[in-house]
């Protein structure tokens, strides 16, 4: 039998210095302490692509086929309700009055509340009309297509007021509160406070249970709170002070409250005055000696980071379905002023400028659509893992809707400029998208180090293997045998072209090589950096945007494909965005991949972070002006 020296011996040399990174390596925290062997046996697989992909594997499970989430009773009733909702933007709201008086009239918002607009997901029985997820994404497109300010008011109500509700209340709590915010009531969702925004878990709104423990009181005030002046109910997240039973010691852990404006002590501030999203309501909120029952504590004491996460996790998809909406209406307009604008003897559609406009703007809100229907039916066939895939979606999405809205503005020129043609709200409002929800810095270098966690705490289970390895053969031999090939030349890259239509092979074989690569990088940077790597935001970033192109990539090649499989109108013309996507998005993230290990980029990145102690040491721009005075 080959022993596992032998088995080493056969390996590329990063593989023996990944056993020596006793101390460098990341995820420590989750280290296996007593018994390492059982826990490598009982890790579960992710079933993540995005996951899976910072350890250079393939994980189709959830990418391919494209999901179908809807049966046949489900499709007819969306249909039944596509027409009533964009009747509704068509005949009753009015998107620039909303902007104008940064308002909705009470009638358009009853209108609103009679098509059942506020309460889609609820189920049924509490009054709501109980769609699932891709349904939910099909009408918020509508919403997103016409009028952004309007989507707020709803998506702050239902993608994440009472989202944490209808995903983790219990019974008694559902009865209550779902009946509420499906009949007239407004929700909201109040993490973010004057000092915490991006850094979600330094609340300072506090909830100290009372003595015989039928309550809390809480205090505290949140900023930015959309709904916040209409909501009734709102999700709070405060700090609790929590008795560790073993060492005794108390610590404050954020907790997740359902708090009713009733129980007094709530208020809030005036409307704020925004870029854009106009008539949607932000405000301040104030909690000052609220009672809040103890039932009232939504999963448990402690738990609520984990609540405010998975409630942001589960709402992104929403946000993502409006954006395509938007960017299909600012192609619209793009599209009808370049079909008929003559200049130089042509209309300017025959322009290759232009071309080149429209079909980057195409690509991209043929993507966006793609990673709504995607993330909305994983989930809708029972997904739990698509943090990351969310996280992608919302920073591509808004994006995109900036950049094709931009460009749609290009194109129309002067007449791009006019309020009345109607794109400069647009770009008001889809400014916001790339701020609110998490930051997309911040969601990018989330996708980062989640990524890189994994692929650590894979080379940590390796390790450990290495501690004890009679357990461990079965996982030694499987990695040894995988290096081994590759650095003989015989190993294979990831390859998915089998599953996909035959024309969209080539498309494929590009995403797989990037793929290898990005493995391969992934572990270059572990061995390098070690647990440093969670400081070199220059690299993060680039590595997000190399993990962004590559499951978009995966994402349209699995939609293209089956447009082809079922042979539907647009198949062909799918499948050519598909393929001009995955070819640049594949050169795109060789160069990224390429850069965060290039001493020269290394330099660079050194460089402009002089730039910019420079420029803040001084306070204002550092240069004198050419004139010297
Ligand atoms: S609401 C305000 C939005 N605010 C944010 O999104 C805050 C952003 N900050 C964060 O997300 C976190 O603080 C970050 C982590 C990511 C920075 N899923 O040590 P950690 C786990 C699952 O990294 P931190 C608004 O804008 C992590 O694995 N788990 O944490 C509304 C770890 O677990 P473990 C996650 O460094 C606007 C633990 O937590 C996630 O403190 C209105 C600690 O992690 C995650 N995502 O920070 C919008 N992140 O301990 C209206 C972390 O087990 C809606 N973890 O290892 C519009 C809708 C559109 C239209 C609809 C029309 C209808």
């Amino acid at each position: 039998m080959l022993s596992v020296s032998k088995i080493i011996s056969l390996t590329p040399k990063h593989f023996n210095k990944f056993v020596k990174l006793n101390t460098r390596c990341l995820a420590t925290q989750t280290a296996a302490k007593e018994n390492p062997a059982k826990e490598i046996k009982e890790k579960k697989e992710s079933l993540s692509f995005t996951m899976n992909l910072f350890r250079g594997q393939l994980q189709l499970e959830q990418v391919i086929p494209f999901p179908k989430a809807l049966n046949s009773d489900q499709s007819e009733t969306l249909k039944m309700l596509v027409d009533p909702f964009s009747n509704f933007f068509a005949e009753v709201n009015d998107p620039v009055k909303n902007d104008d008086t940064a308002d909705v009239d009470d009638k358009v918002k009853q209108t609103l509340w009679d098509l059942g607009a506020f309460s889609i997901q609820v189920p049924e029985k509490y009054g709501g009309i109980g769609l699932n997820n891709t349904q939910y994404a099909r009408l918020v497109e509508i919403v997103g297509q016409n009028d952004l300010g309007v989507g707020i008011m709803l998506g702050a109500h239902q993608s994440i007021g009472f989202k944490g509700i209808l995903l983790y209340g219990t019974p008694e709590q559902k009865e209550k509160y779902l009946t509420r915010v499906s009949n007239g009531e407004y929700a909201a969702f109040a993490l973010t406070e004057p000092s915490c925004g991006s850094d979600a878990g330094s609340v300072k709104t506090r909830a100290v249970k009372s003595a015989d423990g039928t309550h809390y009181v809480m205090n505290g005030s949140k900023i930015w709170i959309s709904n916040g002046g209409w909501a009734n109910i709102f999700t709070v997240f405060a700090k609790v002070p929590m008795k560790d039973p073993v060492t005794g010691e108390t610590t404050e852990k954020v907790t997740a409250f359902i708090v009713d404006r009733a129980f007094g002590g709530v208020t809030n501030g005036s409307p704020e005055k925004k870029m854009g999203i106009k008539c949607s309501n932000t405000a301040e909120v104030y909690f000052e000696d609220v009672k809040v029952p103890a039932e009232n504590v939504l999963v448990g004491e402690g738990q609520g980071f984990k609540v405010a996460m998975n409630i942001l996790n589960n709402g992104r998809f929403g946000m993502v379905a409006a954006l395509s909406g938007t960017m299909q209406s600012c192609i619209k307009k793009a599209v009808e002023f370049a079909n008929q604008r003559v200049q130089f003897g042509k209309t300017i559609n025959q322009y290759g400028s232009i071309q080149e406009k429209i079909a980057r703007m195409s690509m991209h809100q043929y993507v966006t659509q793609s990673l709504a229907f995607m993330i909305s039916g994983n989930m809708d066939l029972g997904s739990q893992e698509y943090q990351l895939e969310a996280a992608i979606s919302k920073v591509f999405a808004s994006e995109s809707a900036w950049y094709v809205c931009d460009e749609a503005i290009q194109i129309l020129g002067g007449m791009g400029y006019m309020k009345d043609t109607g794109l400069e709200r647009v770009m008001r409002d889809v400014r916001i998208f790339r701020i609110f929800e998490g930051t997309n810095d911040i969601l990018r270098l989330f996708v980062a180090l989640t990524g890189i966690q994994h692929a650590g705490g894979h080379l940590q289970e390796l390790q450990r293997a290495f501690k004890n390895p009679a357990a461990n053969l079965g996982l030694i031999f499987e990695e040894a045998a995988k290096r081994a090939t590759k650095a003989v030349g015989l190993g294979s890259t990831p390859t998915f072209a089998h599953l996909l239509h035959p024309i969209l092979a080539e498309s494929a074989n590009l995403t797989g090589k990037s793929i290898e690569n990005f493995g391969q990088t992934v572990e270059e940077l572990l061995i390098k950096y070690g647990r440093g790597i969670v400081n070199e935001q220059f690299i993060l970033n680039r590595l997000a945007q190399a993990a962004i192109d590559t499951y978009t990539s995966v994402v349209v090649l699995s939609r293209a494909s089956q447009s082809l499989n079922n042979k539907i109108p647009s198949a062909e013309h799918e499948s050519v965005m598909a393929k001009v996507w995955c070819s640049e998005a594949a050169s795109r993230t060789a160069y990224n991949l390429k850069v965060v290990k290039s001493e020269k980029s290394l330099e660079l990145f050194n460089q402009m972070k002089t730039i910019s102690r420079n420029v803040c040491e001084v306070g204002e721009c550092a240069q004198n002006t050419p004139l010297g005075f």
